[in-house]
């Protein structure tokens, strides 16, 4: 039996996450509940949380608002930063619309410069990234959560205590178990669902303003999940890594899994990058505990960035991947110029392929890319 056709449902409930949420924020608005609105995986949604705000992931991943962003950016931006910009300026994204206050944080140029745009039209708080993983990065990256709690309690008129952020620390803490629990699935020998699925359920929980109530649905779906036999056809086994995806960039899991793969993990922003690991709730002090959590994040911003490496390197075994594919935005010049290290990485010390695509918003390069994933999976 076909999971997928008792199931399809289910993870539309999830997708469908995002057109509820814009309901649901206007309804947060009038039960007086800030919001503080975010862009980047760096930014510690415990502050947020713990200031009483609900933290909400701005629109950023179709082509609908690009050509009003072009009219102030370059063409040859990444259009991951055209669409946040011009979902903005065009009052596109209710969550951006309703944002009490947008957090931006210096990742790579074109992001951080385009914020000096959005702060004419919105209030913006940009929080100083450190570019290395090291022990000067992370006492900075301790000052800068120390100062963002500062101004949320500036914004906001409200003081919060280190027990707040150790209360939204154990909350986010949960969500992230309940997730990475949920995606494990993947590790069957015959996952049970597609990666499409298991793409759409992340992008559904990230607005998902309950956090508390993330744990109990995604067990509940598993259970569903669980229940039904799966299809008991051997795949080849894909690890995703490179920029965030979703939206616009489904497509490419969509032709992956069209050409008979099966997309297992997703090792970027969406997936395992933000969740595989937690805040650690027994130290004493929470902002060193939350700055050590988030300095960690492997992107392609820090260099060095051994902990990229690390954490594809254990999904590629965990997952038994047969290949990764790594997404490339176009214009994404740290992610671009780390692929070479990254298919040295997974040729070399994996052993196992690698294929680096690049691709936008647009739908042009849909036959293009179907014709080259097909040629690569076919080889596997
Ligand atoms: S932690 S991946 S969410 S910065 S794709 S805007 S890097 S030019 S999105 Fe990202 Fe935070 Fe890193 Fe994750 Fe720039 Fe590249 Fe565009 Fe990017």
């Amino acid at each position: 039996m076909d999971v997928r056709k008792e199931l399809p449902e289910i993870f539309e409930d999830f997708a469908e996450e995002r057109r509820n949420a814009f309901v649901r924020v206007k309804d947060l608005k009038e039960q007086n509940i800030p919001v503080v609105g975010m862009f980047c995986t760096y930014f510690p949604q415990e502050l947020a949380l713990a200031a009483g705000a609900a933290p909400v992931s701005l629109c950023a991943t179709s082509d609908e608002t690009i050509s009003a962003a072009e009219e102030d950016l370059p063409k040859n931006l990444c259009p991951l930063i055209k669409s946040s910009y011009g979902f903005g300026k065009t009052d596109k994204c209710p969550f951006f619309f309703f944002s009490d206050l947008v957090v931006g944080e210096t990742t790579c140029d074109g992001k951080k410069k385009m914020y000096e745009y959005m702060a004419d039209f919105k209030p913006v708080h940009i929080m100083e990234l450190p570019n290395k993983n090291s022990e000067a990065g992370l006492v900075l990256w301790k000052e800068e959560i120390i100062r963002m709690k500062e101004k949320l309690e500036e914004v906001f008129d409200k003081e919060i205590t280190m027990d707040d952020i150790r209360e939204a620390i154990h909350i986010k803490n949960a969500e992230r178990q309940a997730v990475k629990d949920f995606y494990a699935i993947m590790k069957d020998e015959y996952p049970p669902i597609s990666g499409l699925d298991v793409l759409k359920t992340l992008e559904g929980i990230t607005f998902h303003f309950n956090k508390e109530q993330v744990p109990a649905e995604l067990s509940a779906l598993l259970a569903k999940i669980k229940g039904q036999e799966a299809v008991k056809e051997r795949k080849p086994r894909i690890v995703i890594t490179g920029c965030p995806m979703g939206g616009a960039t489904r497509k490419v899991v969509e032709i992956i899994e069209s050409q008979g793969a099966c997309c297992v993990a997703f090792e970027n922003c969406t997936g395992a990058k933000a969740i595989e690991d937690n805040v650690d709730e027994n130290m004493e002090d929470v902002y060193e505990a939350l700055a050590q959590k988030y300095v960690n994040i492997g992107c392609s911003c820090m260099s060095p960035n051994p902990n990229r490496y690390q954490l594809l390197g254990r999904l590629i075994d965990e997952y038994r991947a047969d290949a990764v594919i790594d997404m490339e935005l176009s214009a994404c010049h740290t992610y671009a110029v780390e692929s070479g290290l990254i298919r040295r990485f997974v040729t070399g010390e994996k052993k196992i392929p690698y294929f680096s695509i690049e691709t936008d918003y647009s739908k042009a390069d849909v036959g293009q890319l179907a014709t080259r994933i097909a040629a690569f999976i076919e080889m596997l």
